[in-house]
């Protein structure tokens, strides 16, 4: 049995693929914050925007899923600490440590400035729509120059939404069910000869906005389709949303005034002219 090395382990997209790769895989989990253990697997608390210890996780394990660091759009500091001085750590502790297989969840915020009228595959140009995006892009780069440079081997998920079910319009497009994705991350781990993929970690969604063949090419057969539950995502779905949201894949990351930007200048007050 292969072991592997889950980080960011206790947020929702960590909790679900150790409970669906149970009993596929030896886990360790790792996190900052402390976890309640699924099966038998082993916990590592470890801060990875501290090389010594991702050096001390990585050792031993056969692949990683690297989902530690934000999972949202956040300050500079904390995007620059966790997502790409993180994400540098634990792909360079990897190859210091000789594991070879990254499975990289990167994000659909990677190119969520592209339309939500085009149709977009794995070989079209990044387009971030934010600071956490472009921390993914980074991800996403770093994994290349580490697969071309040293051989190592890279799956990259541009995740959607994981979710039991999915929770409105835009996420009938980008939903994946826990069981897709886990299908997806088990591709990652156990497929021979990849060396550097792209793919969309999507469910068989029919309102899709990704041709997502490179994944079928690679064995994906997702069970899911976020139609299921169209009629009731929409009922419950309030008219008159954000017209830059709407627009864009990316959604409200694509807004200016409604993402906390904490990097944006003070406004100056009105109506006092003197
Ligand atoms: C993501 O990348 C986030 O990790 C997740 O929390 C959601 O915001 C998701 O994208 C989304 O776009 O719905």
């Amino acid at each position: 049995m292969k072991t592997i090395l889950i980080t960011g382990a206790a947020g929702d997209v960590g909790t679900h693929l150790r409970r669906e790769l149970a009993k596929k895989y030896r886990i360790r989990a790792s996190d900052l914050r402390s976890l309640k253990k699924i099966g038998g697997e082993t916990y590592a608390r470890a801060d990875v925007s501290k090389m010594a210890d991702a050096l001390r996780i990585t050792k031993g394990v056969d692949a990683i899923v690297h989902l530690g660091g934000y999972s949202v759009e956040g300050p500079w500091e904390g995007i620059l600490s966790a997502n790409i001085v993180g994400c540098y750590n634990v792909f360079e502790a990897a190859r210091r440590n000789g594991v070879k297989r990254i499975i990289f969840p990167t994000s659909n915020h990677a190119v969520g400035f592209y339309k939500r009228s085009q149709t977009i595959d794995h070989r079209v140009y990044i387009k971030p729509d934010s600071r956490y995006g472009v921390s993914k892009v980074f991800g996403e780069a770093l994994g290349s120059l580490y697969a071309d440079k040293y051989g190592m081997q890279f799956l990259m998920i541009r995740i959607g939404n994981v979710n039991p079910e999915p929770i409105d319009k835009r996420r009938l497009s980008i939903w994946i069910s826990p069981r897709d994705i886990a299908q997806l991350v088990s591709i990652g781990i156990d497929k021979p000869g990849i060396k550097f993929e792209i793919v969309y970690g999507i469910s068989r969604n029919k309102r899709a906005w990704y041709d997502n063949s490179n994944a079928y090419r690679l064995g994906y057969a997702p069970q899911d389709d976020a139609e299921s539950y169209a009629a009731e995502v929409l009922a419950n779905e309030k008219p008159g949303g954000n017209p830059i949201a709407e627009m864009y894949q990316g959604g409200i990351f694509c807004t200016v005034e409604e993402v906390p930007n904490p990097a944006a200048p003070p406004k100056k007050a009105k109506g006092k002219k003197k």
